[in-house]
């Protein structure tokens, strides 16, 4: 086993058995005319970890570690979308409803793609997910177990969304979850903060937090 220097202490973890999670890195969250804009979200916020998601992909890529994207969105016909989520808030457009980049969050569109600077390679699994976490309704669990995989690291959007809900679904199962902190992040800077400090709060009473170059110098080395 290697060690991570993480919070609340050092994160345990085989190679062999590690894999990089990035959530929802999608045009719809972090470009004009999406989902997350139509929410009334800053989405420039967003932006700015791209630069490091990048960095940490690349990491996994050349260390040969199995890599999973997600994507957030719906079927055309919405039969996996829950009245409950298309019909909450008061949003300029909702799930489903033509924008700038196609139907809102809806699989095959334009805004439901992941950003081209974190674009899947062949080998990657991607995992579309009609829920925040990315057990529900996929095959995610199926694929971690194929893969033979024990050792999460987190990154994407947004913290205390996505990113949290599926750390701790994962959490619940059994996987050791580490959040990659710089390659994370909220429309909302004090909600990242809070989620950041909660993972790992109660010593690590969902995961370890860390930041990007601490992985990288774990998985190269
Ligand atoms: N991916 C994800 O976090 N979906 C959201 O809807 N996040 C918000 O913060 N709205």
């Amino acid at each position: 086993m290697k060690t991570i220097p993480a919070q609340p202490f050092s994160f345990p973890f085989d190679p062999q058995t590690t894999g990089l999670v990035i959530i929802d890195m999608q045009r719809d969250f972090v470009g004009p005319g999406g989902f997350g804009a139509s929410l009334g979200n800053d989405v420039e916020r967003l932006q700015a970890i791209i630069p490091t998601v990048q960095r940490l992909l690349d990491g996994f890529r050349k260390a040969g570690l199995s890599v999973i994207h997600t994507r957030e969105c719906h079927k055309p016909d919405l039969s996996d979308l829950p009245p409950a989520k298309r019909h909450r808030g008061n949003p300029a457009l909702r799930i489903g409803d033509a924008g700038p980049m196609g139907r809102i969050l809806i699989a095959g569109e334009p805004g439901a793609e992941i950003i081209p600077e974190l674009q899947p390679v062949e080998g990657e699994f991607v995992i579309d997910k009609p829920g925040k976490g990315a057990f529900y309704a996929t095959d995610f669990g199926e694929i971690l177990k194929a893969e033979n995989l024990q050792h999460l690291v987190f990154a994407g959007v947004t913290t205390e969304v996505c990113v949290q809900t599926t750390m701790r679904e994962a959490n619940d199962r059994g996987y050791d979850c580490l959040l990659a902190t710089d390659a994370t992040e909220s429309y909302f800077p004090e909600f990242k903060q809070a989620a950041v400090a909660m993972i790992c709060a109660q010593g690590g009473i969902v995961g370890w937090t860390t930041e990007t170059d601490r992985i990288l110098e774990a998985i190269s080395d």
